[in-house]
């Protein structure tokens, strides 16, 4: 199948909320997979939205753990996918949500690949929140299947912006319904979060400034139910959160 085709089939899985088997895809090549992913965001913005940023994906141990891969990902991110802090979100349209703690960087100056001094680029940090809603039916996917579905992307939530300060060891803890679900620190996030930073850079650089990047989770993602309250707090920076709305009526999840 063309790239074209590809991104036809996985956005249209995203619209309809109907999974696609994972494994028949035939991608195998990595950027053959990013030309699907660049053309799946293209039909995002054909519709007018607006990029918001870029994530990076499998940057902890506990993800590539949990997801059975062991490689470095990125995808975009676009305002369509922007949960204000403390707001509602609403699950109807979703397959098979998860959420996961994340770390957020807001840019102030471009960050180019191979720039010595990342830090230096940062306007602000954030706690936040990733939801991911892979379009492959149980999460079961290649690397280059997951790559090609703008690496899970389906929102994120950032909480206050604060300065720069040390991020190398920051407690972080994701509570659902007030109740812990998963803790970690900020240290799993390639040994410290700037290093995200700086594979941001590399990966997908040159970034203007006010772009968004999302560090990678530091912890396993964990279903995201509906009427619950979701939050992500990191320590010394801070706390965001979402409520989730109704579920989706029709069933799309695999086993
Ligand atoms: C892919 C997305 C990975 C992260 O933070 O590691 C990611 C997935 O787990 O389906 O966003
Ligand atoms: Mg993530």
């Amino acid at each position: 199948m063309s790239a074209d085709a590809l991104a036809e089939s996985l956005d249209t899985a995203a619209l309809e909320a109907r999974p696609l088997p994972g494994g028949g895809s035939g991608l195998t090549v990595t950027a053959e997979a990013y030309a699907v992913q660049e053309a799946l965001v293209l039909r995002r913005l054909a519709r007018g939205e607006r990029i918001t940023g870029v994530k990076l994906g499998f940057t902890s141990a506990a993800k590539m753990r949990q997801m059975g891969v062991a490689d470095l990902i990125h995808g975009r991110l676009t305002d369509r996918m922007e949960i204000p802090d403390g707001g509602r979100y609403d699950l109807s349209g979703l397959i098979h949500p998860r959420v996961e703690p994340e770390v957020a960087f807001l840019l102030g100056a471009t960050l180019r690949p191979g720039d010595a001094d990342p830090a230096a680029a940062v306007a602000a940090v954030a706690p936040a929140l990733e939801v991911i809603d892979s379009r492959y039916d149980g999460f079961r996917f290649s690397l280059p299947e997951v790559i090609a579905d703008n690496t899970s992307a389906a929102a994120y939530a950032v909480g206050p912006w604060r300065a720069l300060g040390d991020l190398g060891n920051l407690g972080v803890l994701l509570e659902l319904g007030g109740r812990p679900a998963e803790a970690g620190s900020t240290a799993a996030i390639l040994g410290h979060p700037l290093r995200a930073l700086a594979a941001a850079a590399r990966l997908a650089g040159p970034l203007e400034p006010g772009t968004v990047i999302l560090a990678g989770a530091a912890t396993a993602a964990v279903p995201l139910p509906p009427g619950t309250c979701v939050r992500a707090t990191v320590a010394g920076l801070g706390t965001v959160q979402f409520t989730t709305g109704a579920a989706r009526t029709t069933t799309g999840e695999g086993a």
